[in-house]
């Protein structure tokens, strides 16, 4: 679902929001952030601008550890804004162009959006009963324009503990009138057997090409390999991170044990990390937005992108 960023009038409201996923999804995270950016710019008219973008830039990249797409469009716009201020007197000027190319950035998401919903979408076979987990805009965008071409039969959707974002993604293909089945992530093995096919968006993919996605991903995709049915991951080819190519492995964001239960026992330990790692042999296809790529050339895809 594309959030609507326009009802934010208090960029620290956006940062907020990010950490407790209020905001969620990668993509969402990238476009929340660059709408914080715009305010922010808003509020430091004066020559100290850029030097608060940086600052508020960095902070944004390591809010949600595990997003690549937010750390590179984050990073090019950052130096962006440090050339322009060798090169413009005028922090007016330097406002505009900055917008500007927040916009386009913008405009390329919503461009590789599109793409990957007509990939996605010819991809799948018609009479599809999906399997998902958590909430991709990625995914249900997919998944909504292949019930446009009337492809869809069914979906069930798992809830995805702690933080119920299965919810989000059950009631946008509901409302959209897609036949939709919200399951308990337990009941996932049990309603796998009558699904063709599952579909999980990314966060990010490692030069390996293991898929980095919702924490429960994983044994979805263990679950569908069992059965010798695909997985795949509905990914923009940005989701690749290159530094894992240079041997650096990709953080996975460990959050607070309250998510999981509020008032547990005093001695009682939680681990909740956000995300896990799938291997790239369990992965059928990512859909990316510059095609369908396998796991061995997703690197291909992100120098195509
Ligand atoms: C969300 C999640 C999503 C990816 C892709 O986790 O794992 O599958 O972020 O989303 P969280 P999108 O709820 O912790 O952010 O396709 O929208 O980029």
């Amino acid at each position: 679902m594309a959030l609507d960023f326009s009802k934010y009038r208090n960029w620290r409201q956006i940062e907020k929001d990010i950490h407790s996923i209020s905001i969620q999804g990668a993509r969402n995270v990238t476009r929340g952030s660059l709408h914080e950016i715009r305010l922010a710019m808003d509020e430091y008219k004066g020559k100290d601008m850029v030097k608060n973008l940086i600052k508020i830039s960095s902070r944004l990249m390591d809010a949600r550890p595990t997003e690549p797409m937010t750390r590179a469009i984050l990073s090019g716009l950052k130096n962006h804004s440090i050339r322009l201020d060798k090169e413009e007197k005028d922090p007016r000027k330097i406002k505009a162009r900055m917008g500007r190319s927040i916009e386009n950035i913008e405009e390329m998401m919503k461009e590789s959006m599109k793409s990957m919903a007509e990939i996605g979408s010819n991809y799948i076979e018609n009479g599809t009963a999906m399997m998902t987990y958590c909430h991709s805009s990625s995914g249900t965008n997919i998944i909504k324009k292949a019930h446009d071409k009337g492809k869809i039969a069914k979906v069930f959707v798992c809830e995805t503990r702690p933080l119920y974002q299965g919810r989000i993604t059950a009631s946008e293909l509901s409302s959209y009138g897609i036949d939709t089945y919200l399951i308990v992530d337990g009941a996932m093995a049990t309603y796998a057997k009558k699904a063709d096919m599952a579909m999980v968006g990314a966060d990010a993919i490692t030069s390996t090409g293991d898929l980095i996605n919702k924490i429960g991903s994983c044994s979805l995709s263990m679950v569908f390999k069992a059965y010798s049915k695909p997985f795949v991951s509905a990914a923009e080819a940005l989701k690749y991170d290159p530094d894992t190519s240079w041997g650096f492995n990709e953080k996975i964001e460990q959050r607070k044990g309250s998510e999981i239960w509020e008032k547990a026992p005093k001695r009682l330990k939680m681990l909740n990390p956000a995300f896990d790692q799938t291997h790239a042999g369990n992965i059928e296809a990512y859909i990316t937005d510059v095609g369908i790529c396998s796991s061995e050339n997703i690197e291909g895809a992100y120098n195509k992108a």
